[in-house]
């Protein structure tokens, strides 16, 4: 196995004999083979476009849930994958029939092995480090592309979930994987090549938006409990909003209260979903404490995408997975059919007493923000905010990540903190009181509301009558997994600069690509709170 593909990679390099997420090799090799094979079918529907033959649209649905599958702490199960690599095949082969042109030899005429440890030896032959490339820039150029894809893919399925499609992202995973396999193109192109990855995020992401929105409403503030109600329980985590709305309609006057947990926090703003009376309030923090957190949780559990990490003994029978979330031993649920969930949680203790741990407020995604932009424009124009700081992005274990805590922490009263994701979980019981009315914490939800977080910034430009880099806005990004990468290559293709980005950078950037990026977009790595803040604010 060889996986660099997240924040917390071993020794900042790679992950070679165990993935510190809990991989192990056999599944890393199965899920280098899904990409494998997903590179052929790429080939194979980029042949069809150029032949002027139509790909089903049910095939750009079933590649991009594939390669979610091989996001960090998505999937476990090394069983899910072989039925994966089967499909992708199949689907290859199903275009290759109509094609006029033969495909070339490699990925899009590999044949996959029978049974599971035959696959496993061939995903060890077709890993990172197997793509045709000898210009190690071009290499890291061509890894950072395929993760960036990931995390596109990712966000194309929450939307096609929902009802929201464009064929013309499909394309584009097809197009980019299939890519990978081409050596005609220099560094200048393969540089244009992963902008046009965030290009194509950010469609994505807006695609999201209007999928959440479209089926939810648009999130309005909502302050949410951090304790419990006595009574049974069922804690959700993941991203997945359709899940959480099956299971809110299922346990309907069931005398079960809905808890949220991680990236789940942020769906308490939605009126669709907040109109439950038992979707009640938020338990724990970000996914890296789940140990602890999950161990105490007296209810089922429900994962619906990342971040699961390895379930200890004492929960494993109370931890539900679905959709694309696998984990040996732990009960799948499929097609939002949640009994099993709903029976463990009767038949467990549930909480015996209220307790009171206060509240948080989340709901301020952009509609919300946008119903008092002339507020908030008033209020940079007196001087009362002076600097917006977005500190946002994913967590995870490392000490170096008290920055941002502190950071927030430290940052003057005259100045306004925006947060998305799961990082904001350092920070997000912080009581840091407002200007004027305005909270001085808002948090915008979700990693894919990074759609919001732009669609703001890009309207307080307009209405100061300059670009989003001459704005008194800073990013202040914390990354861990590949949809972090997508969002980054969002803001690059945007033009964002002077970006501050932790808690290290990614190991599969050289160091010629890294100088690249400093130079043309100021990215910069974070120093320390006290040396960032005086830096920004002069
Ligand atoms: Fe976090 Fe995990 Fe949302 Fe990620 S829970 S780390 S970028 O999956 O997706 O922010
Ligand atoms: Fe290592 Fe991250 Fe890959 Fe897991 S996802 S194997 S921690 S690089």
């Amino acid at each position: 196995m060889f996986c660099y593909q997240c924040e917390q990679t071993a020794k900042g390099t790679g992950c070679d004999k165990m993935g510190v997420c809990g991989k192990q090799p056999d599944v890393s090799d199965l899920q280098d083979l899904v990409v494998y094979a997903l590179t052929g079918l790429g080939q194979a529907a980029v042949a069809a476009k150029a032949e002027g033959k139509a790909v089903p649209l049910d095939t750009g649905r079933f590649f991009a849930k594939a390669l979610f599958s091989t996001l960090t702490n998505v999937n476990f199960d090394p069983a899910d994958f072989k039925p994966l690599i089967e499909e992708t095949v199949a689907r290859r082969e199903a275009l290759a029939k109509v094609l006029a042109a033969s495909l070339p030899e490699g990925p899009a005429t590999f044949r996959p092995a029978l049974d599971l440890a035959g696959l496993t030896r061939q995903g060890a032959e077709h890993g990172l480090k197997n793509i045709p490339e000898t210009n190690p820039d071009i290499l890291s150029l061509k890894h950072t592309l395929i993760f960036g894809l990931k995390g596109v893919a990712a966000y194309a399925d929450h939307a096609a979930i929902l009802g929201q499609e464009d064929p013309a992202v499909y394309e584009f995973l097809y197009q980019g994987l299939a890519d990978t396999f081409t050596t005609d193109k220099d560094l200048g192109a393969w540089v244009a090549l992963v902008l046009k990855c965030g290009e194509v995020n950010l469609r994505t992401m807006e695609l999201l938006d209007a999928a959440n929105t479209g089926a939810y409403g648009h999130p309005v503030p909502t302050e949410v409990p951090l304790g419990a109600k006595a009574g049974k329980a069922i804690l959700v985590s993941g991203h997945d909003l359709k899940d959480l709305k099956a299971l809110l309609e299922q346990t309907a006057g069931l005398g079960i209260n809905i808890y949220t947990h991680g990236e789940m926090l942020p769906a308490h703003g939605y009126p669709e979903l907040k109109k439950h009376p038992h979707f009640y309030g938020h338990y724990g923090t970000a996914w890296q404490n789940q140990h602890k957190e999950f161990a105490a949780f007296p209810g089922a559990i429900l994962m619906t995408t990342n971040c699961i990490q390895r379930p200890a003994d004492s929960y494993l029978g109370n931890i539900f997975t679905t959709g694309l979330v696998g984990w040996p031993g732990a009960t799948h649920v499929k097609n939002g059919e949640f009994g099993p969930v709903i029976e463990k949680a009767k038949a467990m203790p549930g909480f015996a007493a209220d307790t009171d741990q206060g509240t948080v407020m989340t709901g301020f995604a952009r509609n919300a923000i946008m119903s008092v932009a002339g507020t908030v424009i008033d209020a940079v124009k007196a001087g009362k905010i002076k600097h917006f700081f977005l500190v946002a992005g994913c967590d995870g274990a490392k000490p170096g990540r008290n920055y941002y805590t502190e950071f927030v922490e430290k940052a003057p009263a005259d100045t306004i903190v925006l947060t998305l994701a799961c990082g904001k979980f350092r920070f997000f019981d912080k009581k840091l009181g407002d200007i004027g009315g305005i909270p001085r914490l808002l948090d915008m939800g979700q990693c894919n509301d990074a759609y919001s977080a732009i669609q703001v910034a890009v309207a307080l430009a307009k209405a100061f009558e300059c670009g989003v880099n001459d704005l008194p806005l800073s990013m202040i990004l914390s990354w861990y997994e590949q949809k972090a990468v997508a969002i980054l290559l969002t803001l690059l293709h945007l033009g964002i600069k002077n970006m501050r980005l932790g808690p290290t950078l990614p190991a599969f950037l050289t160091p010629n690509v890294l100088n690249y990026l400093v130079a043309n977009y100021d990215i910069k790595p974070i120093s320390t709170p006290e040396e960032d803040l005086k830096a920004i604010l002069g």
